[in-house]
């Protein structure tokens, strides 16, 4: 049985969780934040990032290298086209979710999310390295309907739980969301993401563990 480790606030952790749910492959969650110090965390996740897995084999971290080891143990429902040429298109649009705008956008997170600040150095640097790279996107991304085409794909996964982070970001640090400003009507394509049950349950989770740090934050 595979343990997910991290929490339901994560939009990595999501990622995976989504994908889990999507294949209805039997899992347990424990709850273990971001930054620990532990031996038992950093011999999984030496970053001490999440999520991370635990399995029969052993611990895995990073959300992609876990998503394709579920993808090659649990192949139906498949969440990458047969074909390679298409299967790796869809890795393509996860790499520039993750790495190029996910990533970029969380130099925003300290003032957007958790009452930090961002020099405003910074804040250019991002702002110039999201408008190219949310271009660049743009190009990519299908919403036909789904993120890679006409069929739910792992790159949705990717996308559905990271894209609104971008517009929250955004707007907050820069009073703009430069999701739309790049031209990506990202909106009606999340409600129909998250019209899905594996999406409904990462809601439920989320907003329940959202609702319960506003209560112990009371
Ligand atoms: N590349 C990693 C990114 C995971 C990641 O950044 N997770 C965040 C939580 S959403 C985290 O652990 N942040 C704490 C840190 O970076 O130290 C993956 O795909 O799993």
């Amino acid at each position: 049985m595979i343990t997910l480790c991290g929490f339901a606030l994560s939009n990595y952790y999501n990622k995976v969780k989504m994908v889990l749910l999507e294949k209805g492959v039997p899992f347990v969650e424990e709850r273990v934040k971001t930054g620990s110090k532990d031996e038992s965390v950093l011999s999984c996740s030496p970053l001490g990032k999440v999520p991370f897995i635990r399995t029969e084999h052993g611990a895995m971290c990073e959300s992609q290298a876990i998503v394709d080891y579920i993808e090659a143990t649990h192949p139906n429902p498949p969440l990458v086209p047969a074909d390679p040429w298409q299967a790796a298109k869809v890795r393509e649009l996860v790499t520039f979710i993750d790495l190029h705008i996910e990533l970029v956008t969380r130099e925003l997170y300290p003032k957007a999310f958790f009452g930090g600040e961002v020099s405003e150095s910074n804040a250019a640097r991002t702002r110039k390295l999201l408008e190219r790279n949310l271009a660049a996107f743009k190009r990519l991304a299908k919403f036909s309907p789904y993120v890679a085409g006409d069929s739910f794909t792992q790159a949705d996964c990717a996308a559905w739980v990271s894209l609104p982070l971008v517009t929250m970001a955004t707007k907050i640090v820069y009073g703009e969301d430069l999701l739309a400003a790049a031209g990506i009507a990202w909106k009606p394509y999340s409600a129909l993401i998250g019209a899905r049950p594996s999406a409904q349950r990462v809601i439920a989770d989320r907003n329940a563990e959202r609702d319960q740090a506003a209560t112990k934050a009371a």
